[in-house]
Order: structure tokens, then sequence, then C-alpha cells
């Protein structure tokens, strides 16, 4: 699997000559003291070796396809306090490099091959690499490295698969427990708890487990506040399954029954989620789904009396960015939002709403995806909209208002695309009759 990685990527440099190093991630601590955060490999690394271990480097040789692990040299003292030291042949039966180096060894190594040319993920890895006298560049291998990843190979397809199928698990737990009194963290534990008991001890990202008015902060994190009956609660959590992440969102009543008002205004924003799965597939441009989305929303809004006048007037003057301010999904694999959604030579847009947009391409099979759509009632967009003159006459002010500690709604599944559609990862329940009484 690891080596099928390895060949896209020398595939992907097949023009160069030379080899491509990379240095995989150290441990990193609270700021100067001795505390250690849990490892995570970097992803780019990962991708090419399967290694979770700290300190360890890679080299691809372009020309002879060779396939070198570089192994931190450890002391004694490393063993008594950071535990187990390999032996060569565990390494060897574990990674399956071509030839296994350690450290010390590196530099002798690169004189040796001599190398025309060394491809580095960045400046400050090159440097490194200069520094000792050789010719690097470090444009070319990010860029190849995406270019490889935003395409799944089936075995990524099915670690995606596995860290969904156990996303499901923890999201039901949460849905069953919610209940007016609880706290937000105590819904975040349970959700945990039933991911870290199946081994799965990363996070893809910090989860938001938001009641009322914090369900419309788009990275709230404080999960500290007390679920109020009546409110909306919203939750975004993934897991990461051998560095692969799910990464889905949901939003409930807190008391299991939405007011008439709040079921409308979901419907709403899953109408704007079903049509976009519905659209989705080969070909299709995620800034259509986008545009094609906030007028969905727009229109949605319109409907139940929120907004009012014309709907391409609406979308023209990015009334929908009032309520959907972020994008309407990224890429998704080995990083929460994945690399390769905004190729190189893609001119950046200021307009509301899609300047976030973190994946502006043609879907193309292979590629995973989430779609995200929201709806928010976030008073920092909305009262400076009340007094604008442009924006005031297509909201219903009164009625507005009357929403500032409403909150907003998210809905989020993960697709792969394929040939001829798309395959749909995320199995949480979603319709408004499975989610409220
Ligand atoms: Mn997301």
């Amino acid at each position: 699997m690891h080596s099928e990685h390895r060949k896209k990527l020398i595939e992907a440099l097949t023009e160069e000559t030379g080899i491509v190093w990379i240095k995989g991630a150290s441990p990193m601590n609270r700021y100067n003291t001795d505390y250690e955060f849990a490892f995570r490999q970097e992803s780019n690394f990962l991708y090419l070796t399967n290694c979770h271990e700290p300190d360890f480097e890679v080299i691809i040789d372009l020309d002879d396809q060779q396939y070198y692990l570089i192994a931190p040299k450890r002391d004694a003292n490393y063993a008594v306090w950071m535990g187990f030291v390999p032996e060569k042949e565990e390494l060897l039966e574990r990674y399956k490099p071509d030839t296994l180096l350690y450290s010390d060894e590196r530099d002798a190594f690169l004189k040796r091959r001599n190398p025309e040319k060394v491809f580095c993920l960045d400046a400050e890895q090159a440097k490194e690499i200069s520094d000792l006298g050789f010719s690097t560049d470090d444009n070319l291998l990010a860029d190849a490295l995406a270019h490889c990843r935003c395409i799944k190979t089936e075995w990524e397809c099915n670690q995606l698969r596995s860290a969904s199928a156990i996303a499901f698990v923890a999201h039901t737990k949460v849905r069953q427990m919610l209940k007016p009194g609880l706290f937000e963290y105590e819904l975040k534990a349970a959700y945990l708890q039933e991911a870290m008991s199946r081994g799965l001890l990363h996070e893809p990202y910090n989860g938001i487990f938001a009641g009322g008015k914090g369900s419309a902060v788009l990275h709230y994190v404080d999960n500290n506040r007390k679920l109020k009956d009546g409110d909306l609660f919203l939750i975004d959590a993934g897991t990461e399954y051998n560095g692969y992440a799910a990464d889905i969102t949901r939003t409930y009543p807190v008391n299991g029954r939405f007011t008439d008002l709040q079921a409308d205004l979901y419907e709403v924003c899953l109408r704007a989620l079903n049509n976009s799965i519905a659209k989705a597939g080969p070909g299709v441009e995620m800034e259509t789904l986008h545009l094609e989305a906030a007028r969905d929303i727009v229109t949605g809004m319109k409907g139940i009396g929120l907004l009012k006048g014309n709907i391409d007037e609406m979308m023209e003057k990015n009334i929908f960015a009032l309520f959907f301010p972020h994008g309407l999904g990224h890429f998704l694999g080995l990083d929460t939002h994945d690399v390769g959604g905004i190729p190189k030579n893609c001119e950046p847009v200021d307009r509301p709403g899609l300047k976030f947009l973190r994946a502006r391409r043609k879907l193309e099979p292979g590629m995973v995806i989430t779609i995200e759509p929201g709806v928010y009632f976030i008073p920092a967009l909305l009262k400076p909209a009340f007094e604008d003159p442009e924006k005031n006459p297509y909201l219903n002010v009164e009625k507005l208002s009357t929403m500032m500690d409403f909150g907003g709604y998210r809905i989020e599944d993960n697709l792969i695309i394929t040939e001829d559609g798309v395959e749909n990862l995320t199995r949480v329940p979603k319709r408004l009759r499975e989610i409220s009484n």
C-alpha cells in the first residue's frame, strides 16, 4: 500500500533527476516544559512510509527507485525514558525499506550518492541539506505529494471507511445521551470514550460540541457550557483511523424536539446538503456546488419569511454569506483539511463565503470531500447588515433581531467521488424524523 504511494510520487516526478528527502516529525512539547504532546507523524511522511515513530527520515531515489528509511540512532538513556528501541531487523520487517540507515550514517551516504538535486518539502528542511553542499529544490515536492494524495487508493478509501464507521458509533452515542442540563464536555467525553476504547487515540481535529449560541461559532471549542432546554446542539467531531480522518457534523434539538422554526431551518440546511450530494460527481466544480447550495439556503429562508426579495439579487449581493459564511466543503484524507483542494494556478477569490472555500477544483474519481452547508445566526455579521442599505431590504429585520442567540446548523457528510457519482461514507442519521420526535 505505501509502496504504491511511493510509486505514485516517483511517477509524478518522472521528469526529475535526484532524490527526495523528507524529515519526519519530532516530538513536540508544551512551551518550555518536559510535557510531551501525543506524537502524530507528519502526513506526507506517513503517506510514504506508514511510520508513526518520531525522528525518522526517508530518501526516495528518483533514478533507481530505491527506498531508504533513516532511523534515529538512540542511546540507552532514550530507552530508559521514552521506551522501546526496535532492533534493525524489527524496523526492516515493520517498514520494509530497501535499505535501513541510521541517522549517523546519513551524511556519508549522501556524499557517496552525490545526487544532482535533493527535493525537499520546504525551505527549512532544504536548508539542512543545502548546508551540506547539495543542490536542493523546495518547490516541486509538496505539489507532487498533493497531486498524489488527493486521489485516494482503494486501501486509503478503506481507512476512510473505517474512520467513518467508528465515528458513526460515537455520534450515535452522543445523540442518545443528549438532554438539557448536561455540559458540553460530558458529550465530548462520551464521544471520545467510544473512539478511544476502539483504539483510536488521536482526534483528527479538536471536536466541536456546541449548545445554543455556541453552535453559531464556526470553530467553537470551549465545550464548557450547560445545555439548555429548547436550544440547538451542534456536534462536529471525527475520528482518525491509521491516520485517515472522518469529519462529521450533525445538529440536534437538545430536548429531542425542534420547534417549528428550528425544524423549518433544519430542513433548509438539510436540503442544501442533499442537493449537493445528488449533484456531486466527476467533472463537477466545487465552486458551482457551493453557489448552488447558497442559493438553496437563500430560497429556503425566503420560504419561511426570514428573507425577502429577488433570489438572483440576493445571490449577487452575497446575502447568502451572512448566514453561510464558510466553504461548502474540503478535501479529506490524512489531514482533515487535506491537500490538493486548491490547485497552484487557481486565482484567489475575495467573494464573501467563497473566499474560505478550501476545495476549488473539478472533482475526479478517487477524490474524497466533505459537503457541509450551514445556516447560522451570527450577531457580528447580522447587526451591521441590518444597518447596511444594500442588505437591509432583503432581511426580515424584525424577526431576525429576535434570533441573536438562536445558534446555527451545520450538517456534514464525507463522500468518495466515484466513476459515476459518489459513495457517501457517513451513515449518521440526518432525516428530520430520525433526529427529532
Ligand atoms: Mn469539515
